[in-house]
Formats: C-alpha cells, structure tokens, sequence
C-alpha cells in the first residue's frame, strides 16, 4: 500500500457517492463532472490541435478544443437537470442553464491548453456552490471541487468537504473510487514555480526560488496546473506558486476557474493555500475575472514563503 493513499475499497463512483450524506442532486453534479470528464478525454483522442481563431474573455486566443471542450461540459451539465449555471473561463459570463436548480458549477474546461499540441498531460478544473449566487461569496462557500487529469490515464479527482478520492474508469466509462489520498506532510521536497518570469522584476520572488535551488529541493514543473497540483497531492508533498511581477500583478491564474477549486482540495487534505496573506478560500469573489498568487501545497512550506514574500 502506497503511503500517500487510504485505504479504500474500489467502488462504483455512484455507490460511493449514494453511500455518503449529500444530496441526491449534488451526487448527480458530481456523476456529471466525472462522466464529461471521460467524454472530453475520449475527445482528446481526435481533437484538432489547432487555433480557433477567436480570443476569450481575458483576450487569450481560443483553441478549437478550448471551445469544444467547453461545449460538451456546457451541455453534460444542462442535461443533468440540477445545475442553474454556469461559468467558464471561455465565456464572458454566467451562463443560466435550468434556472429552479440548487447548484452553480464554475469550470476551466482545458487547463494547459497550450500544451496541448505537444500532448503533455492537461485537465479540467471544476467548483461547485450552492444557489446561483457566487460573486461575493469566497471559496470556502464550494460545496464540492474536483477536477480531471488526461494523461496516460484519464483520472477524475473530488472532494465534498470530506477527504480528497480519485476515481479511474471502467471500459464502459462508468468512474469507479479507486483511492483516498492521505494527508499532505508538512515539508515540501518538490517544487513547482509558475510565472518565473516574474522574478526578474519581484525580487521577493527571486529570493524564494533561490531558497528552493540552495534547500536543494527537486523541481516538478509542466506549466499545467492540474497536472503540477496533482503530483503534489499523489506524492503527499510539495509547494506550487503563481506569484505575480509587473505583467501580471496578481499572477496569472483565476480565482473562480482554478485556484478557489484547487485551494478547496488542498486545503482537505491538511495543506494551506495562500494568496501570500490568507487563506484563497477567505477571498471574497467579486467578479468572475479576478485573479490572485497563490502558494499552495505542504503547510509548513507554504508559510515559508509567505514569509519570504513578505520580505
Ligand atoms: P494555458 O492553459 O494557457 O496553457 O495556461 C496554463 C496555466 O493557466 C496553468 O495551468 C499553469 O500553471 C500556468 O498557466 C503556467 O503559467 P507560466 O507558464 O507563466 O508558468
């Protein structure tokens, strides 16, 4: 028995969840976010590579397969029924789906996008809130985050406020709970550095990286953050940071599409994730663009680099 994992029988992911307190429509949202995660990776398998032609809300040129994945997740979570809307880093805005239903699902459909054409691993990013109102409310409100990782194998990570599970697929595409992750130590020995090119104008930054390279840590980076956030909680350790320089003051990643949901995940399994000040999932959201640092993974590291960012 790997370490890193909890004992865990593997089980049909809807046993599992028909077996646990939530509701019987949260349990859809989440058979729904694992099973158009298996539609979107057999859809890999022959996507075009290729531009679309068209920018998104944050003016970065779109992919066809940005656009399609966003499609396939768009239309998987109408047809659930129970989702009123949604938001994605594609569009421009909330998106109503069934307007009576309990939950909003916010996503970032094809996360490393731009690695895409290389065919390094890449992923989806999912939260989940309650109601219909999301702007104002702060991470911490998810009631459930998850997200897909299509690599060799295509995985579907989730938690509903208790533990974090990983689900693989049966040859049919039915997700099955394989494993339960264990708590993160609280010393980090891999590193994972987003946004370097902000240290040549943060030199807080520059002096953290200099403290990984001297502490002689290993670095782990893909430039994916699915990819990059899940070595850490497979390995049970390690620090990932997006701090900002002049380009992107507050770094590059959002708060809604993808470090609220991941801040939601590490957070569960004993970790921090900081914007550098407080918790991510203390930060109130007030519009579905904003972005925010974050430093992420092993606790004990994490603070360390707060510290050094607060000079
Ligand atoms: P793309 O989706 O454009 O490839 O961006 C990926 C990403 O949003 C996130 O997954 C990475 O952690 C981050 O960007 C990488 O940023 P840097 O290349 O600046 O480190």
């Amino acid at each position: 028995m790997n370490p890193n994992f909890l004992e865990q029988k593997p089980m049909l992911l809807r046993k599992h969840l028909a077996s646990s307190s939530a509701s019987e429509d949260l349990q859809k949202v989440l058979l729904c976010l694992a099973r158009v995660s298996h539609a979107i990776a057999r859809s890999i398998q022959t996507a075009d590579t290729g531009g679309a032609g068209s920018t998104n809300q944050f003016g970065e040129q779109q992919l066809a397969f940005d656009i399609l994945s966003d499609n396939i997740i768009q239309n998987h979570l109408q047809q659930c029924g129970v989702v009123a809307q949604c938001a994605s880093e594609e569009q421009d805005d909330f998106v109503t789906l069934t307007d009576t239903a309990p939950y909003t699902v916010v996503y970032d459909p094809l996360d490393g996008s731009s690695l895409f054409d290389v065919n390094f691993t890449i992923g989806s990013i999912f939260g989940v809130y309650q109601g219909k109102e999301v702007l104002g409310k702060s991470p911490r409100d998810q009631v459930a985050a998850a997200y897909a990782v299509y690599g060799p194998r295509t995985l579907f990570i989730f938690s509903m406020g208790s533990g974090v599970c990983e689900c693989s697929f049966t040859e049919e595409g039915e997700p099955i709970v394989l494993r339960k992750y264990s708590p993160l130590h609280g010393e980090a020995k891999n590193y994972s550095p987003g946004n370097l090119r902000a240290i040549t104008d943060n030199a807080a930054y520059r002096a953290v990286i200099q403290d990984w390279l001297e502490r002689t840590l290993t670095l782990r980076y893909s430039g994916c953050m699915v990819a990059d956030i899940h070595h850490l909680l497979v390995k049970g350790q390690g620090v990932f940071a997006n701090v900002g320089g002049n380009t992107y003051p507050n770094g590059k990643l959002r708060i809604l599409y993808e470090c609220g949901p991941f801040a939601y995940l590490v957070e569960q399994l004993g970790g921090s994730a900081s914007t550098g000040e407080k918790s991510i999932l203390d930060v109130t959201i007030t519009s579905i663009d904003q972005r925010t640092p974050i430093i992420a993974g092993s606790k004990s590291e994490v603070e360390r680099v707060c510290g050094k960012l607060k000079g």
